[in-house]
C-alpha cells in the first residue's frame, strides 16, 4: 500500500526537515502542526496544516490541535475493511499513512532544578500520545497499514524504504509499532513517577524525575538463578555508557542469568582500576581474585592464585585488551566467562579452539560524572563526592528499593592515619587498593592484600570476625600467607575482636572508615600490634 499522506508534529524537530523534503520528493502530501508546519513552510516544502484540513484552529492555547475525527479516523480506519474505506471517504477522511510524532519535552522539563508543577502539567501531551498510540494500533498487517515514526533515528532507514518500494512493509510498521508503545509507555511512567513524588508541599520527589522503569528486553534466558525459574534480561531505556548491558558477546554459549549477574559484578569491579592493569575473577557474585600492575598475563595469574579452586568456572574481567599470552593462560583453565573492552586477534584465535567459552567485548564507556554534597552518615564525613548518578533498585516483597549507586570514591586527601605507626608507602599503596576491592565484596567484608593481589577473601558472613577468620583460612588453603598482608575491611570494627584476629594472622596495616563508638578501643588495639590503621571516613556496605 503506497504512502500517500503523512501527518507530522514534532516537538524535537531535528532531521524533520530534511525527512519532510524526502517525502515531498516522492509525492507525499504532508500535514502539519503549527511550529512544525511553520518550520517545513520555511524550508520551502508543501504543507497543508492540520487546522486548515479540519476546519477546526487550534485552540486553547494549542491544547487541541489534532484532536479531531479527520485526523484520528485517518490514521485509524482499517485498511482491509471496505466498511472503514466507505465510512472516510463519506465523511470527507483521507487516509494517513504515515505518523511522524514525537512528544512535548515532559522529561526535560521536570529535570529543571526550578521546575513548578504548573510548567510539568502544561508539558503533558496528550494529542500527541494520542496519534502515537492509533498510529501505532493501526499498524495493520501485510495489506496495509500506518506507519508511526516516534524517534528521528528512524527517518533515513524508513525513506529509503519509501523510496525503494513506495511503502512501508508490514514488518517495519510492527517493529515502529512496538518502538512507539514503549514511547508512550515511558512517557506516561515517568508522568505518573514524578507527579506520585511530589511532596505536600507539591515540591518534586528525590530522583522522581531519572527512574528508569520501564525495559527494553534483550533476551529470554534459558532459566534463572535455578533451573526451575523463568528469567530474561531487560535493559534500561538509555543504559549507562560502558555497563553490562552494552555487552557484546563474540563467542561461546548462551549467557545464563547468573552469567550475566557476575559478569556485571566482575566488570564494575574491575572498572574501579583506572588507569592500572587489572583483572577480578568472580565466583557467586564475589571476587575470589583480584590484581593490578604488570603485563595482562601476568595480572590474570596474580588475580587467579589468590584461589584457584574458587576460580574455576569462574567469570575473568579485564580493563584492558586481553592479549594472545593472557589468553593462553586463561585458556589453559576452566572458565565461564571472559570480559574485556577489547579482545586482540591473535587472543581470539586462542579463545576460539574453546568454543563453549563465553567471550564478551563491552565498550569504554564514558560515564558522565557529576557532583553533589555527601550527606555524613554515622562515622562519614560530609564532604563533595564524584558520583554517576545512576541508580540500583532492588526489589522487595511488594515493593523497590531505590538509591543512587555507591560509586564515590575516595581522595588520599581524605584519609586519616589514625594509628601511631604510619603506613609505609608500600603499605599505603596495597590499603588504597584492598579498599577497592572490598567495596566489590558482600557484606561483612574483609580483603587481606599484598604487592597488588589478593591473598584472603572474606565475603558474606553476618559477623566481621568470622570473615576476617575466613579470609586467613582460605589464604593458607590456597598455600598464600597473610603475614605481612594489609587488610580492607567495609564497615568498621564494632570491637576490637575483629582487629586482634587481622593482628594474629599477621596483617601490619588496616585500612576501614572508622566511627564505631568503641574507636578508642581499637585503635588502641591496632596500637599495642604496632599496627598502622588508616580511616577512610566511608563505608562500602554491598548486600
Ligand atoms: O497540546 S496537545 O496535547 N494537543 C494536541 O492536540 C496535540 N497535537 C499534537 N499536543 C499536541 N501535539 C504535540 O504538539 C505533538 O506531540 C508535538 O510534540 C507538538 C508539535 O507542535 P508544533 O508542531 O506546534 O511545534
Amino acid at each position: 500500500m503506497k504512502v500517500t499522506q503523512a501527518l507530522m508534529s514534532v516537538s524535537d524537530k531535528h532531521g524533520v526537515v530534511d525527512f519532510a523534503r524526502g517525502l515531498t520528493q516522492l509525492g507525499i502530501k504532508l500535514l502539519s502542526t503549527g511550529g512544525t508546519a511553520k518550520l517545513l513552510r520555511q524550508a520551502g516544502l508543501p504543507v497543508t496544516d492540520v487546522a486548515d484540513y479540519t476546519g477546526f484552529p487550534e485552540m486553547l492555547d494549542g491544547r487541541v490541535k489534532t484532536l479531531h475525527p479527520k485526523v484520528h479516523g485517518g490514521i485509524l480506519g482499517r485498511r482491509d475493511l471496505p466498511e472503514h474505506l466507505t465510512t472516510m471517504a463519506a465523511r470527507g477522511i483521507a487516509p494517513i499513512d504515515l505518523v511522524v510524532v514525537n512528544l512535548y519535552p515532559f522529561q526535560e522539563t521536570v529535570a529543571k532544578p526550578d521546575v513548578t508543577l504548573d510548567e510539568a502539567i502544561e508539558n503533558i501531551d496528550i494529542g500527541g500520545p494520542a496519534m502515537v498510540r492509533a498510529a501505532a494500533k493501526n499498524h495493520g498487517n501485510e495489506a496495509g497499514g500506518v506507519g508511526i515514526i516516534t524517534d528521528p533515528a528512524d527517518y533515513a532507514p524508513v525513506l529509503a524504504e519509501i523510496q525503494a518500494t513506495g511503502s512501508i512493509a508490514y514488518q517495519t510498521r510492527f517493529a515502529l509499532a512496538k518502538k512507539a508503545f514503549t514511547h508512550t509507555a515511558r512517557y506516561d511512567a515517568a508522568i505518573a513517577n514524578w507527579l506520585t513524588a511530589l511532596d505536600d508541599k507539591n515540591q518534586p520527589g528525590l530522583f522522581a524525575d531519572k527512574l528508569q522503569l520501564a525495559f527494553d528486553k534483550v533476551e529470554t534466558l534459558r532459566y534463572g538463578e535455578n533451573p526451575h525459574q523463568q528469567a530474561a534480561f531487560y535493559k534500561e531505556a538509555t543504559p549507562l555508557a560502558g555497563s553490562i548491558a552494552s555487552y557484546a558477546q563474540l563467542q561461546g554459549k548462551e549467557l545464563s542469568y547468573n552469567n550475566i549477574a557476575d559478569a556485571d559484578a566482575a566488570w564494575e569491579c574491575v572498572k574501579a582500576f583506572a588507569g592500572q592493569t587489572a583483572c577480578v575473577i568472580v565466583k557467586h557474585a564475589n571476587p575470589c581474585g583480584v590484581a593490578v600492575g604488570g603485563s595482562v598475563e601476568e595480572v590474570y595469574r596474580k588475580a587467579f592464585k589468590t584461589d584457584p579452586t574458587s576460580a574455576f568456572g569462574g567469570i575473568i574481567a579485564f580493563n584492558v585488551a586481553i592479549d594472545e599470552s593472557a589468553a593462553h593462560a586463561i585458556a589453559s583453565q576452566f572458565a565461564e566467562v571472559i570480559i574485556a573492552p577489547e579482545i586482540t586477534p591473535a587472543a581470539r584465535a586462542v579463545f576460539a579452539t574453546k568454543q563453549n567459552l563465553r567471550v564478551l567485548k563491552i565498550p569504554e564507556g564514558d560515564p558522565k560524572v557529576v557532583q553533589s554534597k555527601h550527606h555524613a552518615g554515622a562515622g562519614e564525613t560530609a564532604g563533595v563526592i564524584k558520583t554517576t548518578q545512576t541508580f540500583d533498585y532492588k526489589r522487595v516483597g511488594g515493593g523497590l528499593l531505590v538509591q543512587t549507586t555507591d560509586d564515590a570514591r575516595i581522595a588520599v586527601s581524605d584519609l586519616k592515619i589514625v594509628s601511631r605507626r604510619h603506613p609505609t608507602p608500600d603499605e599505603m599503596r596495597d590499603l588504597l587498593f584492598a579498599w577497592q576491592v572490598a567495596k566489590y565484596v558482600k557484606s561483612n567484608a574483609i580483603v587481606y592484600c599484598k604487592d597488588g593481589m589478593t591473598v584472603g577473601v572474606g565475603a558474606g558472613q553476618m559477623s566481621r570476625v568470622d570473615s576476617a577468620r575466613i579470609a586467613a583460612i582460605k589464604a593458607e588453603n590456597n598455600g598464600l600467607t597473610v603475614v605481612g598482608s594489609v587488610v580492607a575491611s567495609d564497615a568498621f570494627f564494632p570491637f576490637r575482636d575483629g582487629l586482634d584476629v587481622l593482628a594474629q594472622a599477621g596483617a601490619t596495616a588496616v585500612i576501614q572508615p572508622g566511627g564505631s563508638v568503641r574507636d578508642s578501643e581499637v585503635i588502641a588495639a591496632a596500637d599495642e600490634q604496632n599496627i598502622a590503621m588508616v580511616c577512610t571516613g566511608m563505608r562500602h556496605f554491598r548486600h
